[in-house]
């Protein structure tokens, strides 16, 4: 892809491999072994691309951008890390509205979707890992799968709302100039967290649903009410129907029509 010197130069390790079984994997295996801040693993196909809990993401060879993004945060470790989540989701959902011209929302925790009335199509998944060193938290893993040229016809064999930015804007967008536009964001608001400014305001302004109801599922539970916010740690807060609320780290939410 072109343009990448450009990042190598901003200090970013770029690592491209045509085909790979993850790329989250790819890259958790090279924190293993040291590898410092800032280091892009770059694929064309994924052959065992996977979600949260286990789940299957699914990529048609060439037609996705699937990268994977390793930080080693600054101290506190959690503080930093939650934040590097947010700039990488609204770094993506900048890039998508910049090159594609279309408008888009983040989804909790980390999906970037398009809206319409009473309904969402899925267009990117964010998968954060966190990799130990000494049992300690040391680096952290931000894999993500944007659908940009796989056509409408073959959507429904990815996930049964899953959306292209070819189906949505009728154009070819060039996978590149996604990657361009997504590395100068996330190289922006890396730099911006360095200096101690916090992502989460920006990213929490473009949270689909804040004040609409919604159910929230669990793997053990499946809970409705009203998303009221989500805080800086990027726990989800519900109020519920007898007027208590409960936050969630972790699940899914979608909304309630
Ligand atoms: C995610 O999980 O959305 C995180 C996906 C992260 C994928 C990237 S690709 C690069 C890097 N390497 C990896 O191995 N992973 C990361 P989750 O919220 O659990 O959503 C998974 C669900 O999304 C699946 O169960 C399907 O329902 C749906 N899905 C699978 N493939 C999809 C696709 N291409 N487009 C839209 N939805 C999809």
């Amino acid at each position: 892809m072109t343009g990448l010197a450009a990042y190598r130069r901003a200090g970013w390790t770029v690592r491209y491999l045509p085909q790979v079984g993850s790329t989250n994997d790819v890259a958790l295996a090279a924190g293993c072994q040291g590898a410092a801040d800032k280091l892009l693993v770059l694929a064309d196909a994924q052959t065992a691309g996977r979600g949260r809990l286990a789940r299957r993401w699914e990529s048609p060879p060439g037609a996705c951008l699937l990268l994977s993004l390793l930080f080693r945060p600054p101290e506190p470790f959690a503080h930093h890390a939650a934040r590097v989540t947010m700039l990488c989701g609204l770094a993506l959902a900048e890039a998508v509205e910049t090159v594609a011209g279309l408008p888009v929302a983040l989804k909790w925790p980390n999906d970037l979707i398009v809206t319409g009335p009473g309904a969402w199509r899925k267009l990117a998944g964010m998968l954060s890992e966190i990799g130990l060193e000494d049992g300690a938290p040391a680096f952290l893993v931000v894999g993500i799968g944007l659908n940009v040229t796989v056509p409408s016809g073959d959507l429904s064999k990815l996930a049964p709302n899953a959306a292209s930015l070819l189906a949505e804007t009728g154009r070819t967008i060039r996978r590149g100039a996604l990657l361009e536009a997504f590395l100068a964001r996330v190289e922006t608001h890396y730099a911006r967290l360095g200096q101690g400014d916090d992502p989460h305001p920006t990213w929490r302004a473009r949270l689909a649903w804040l004040g609409q109801p919604v159910i929230v599922h669990t793997p053990t539970q499946a809970v409705t009410g009203v998303a009221e916010d989500v805080d800086a740690t990027g726990a989800l807060r519900v109020r519920l129907p007898d007027g208590s609320a409960q936050s969630f780290a972790v699940g899914d939410v979608s909304l309630r029509v």
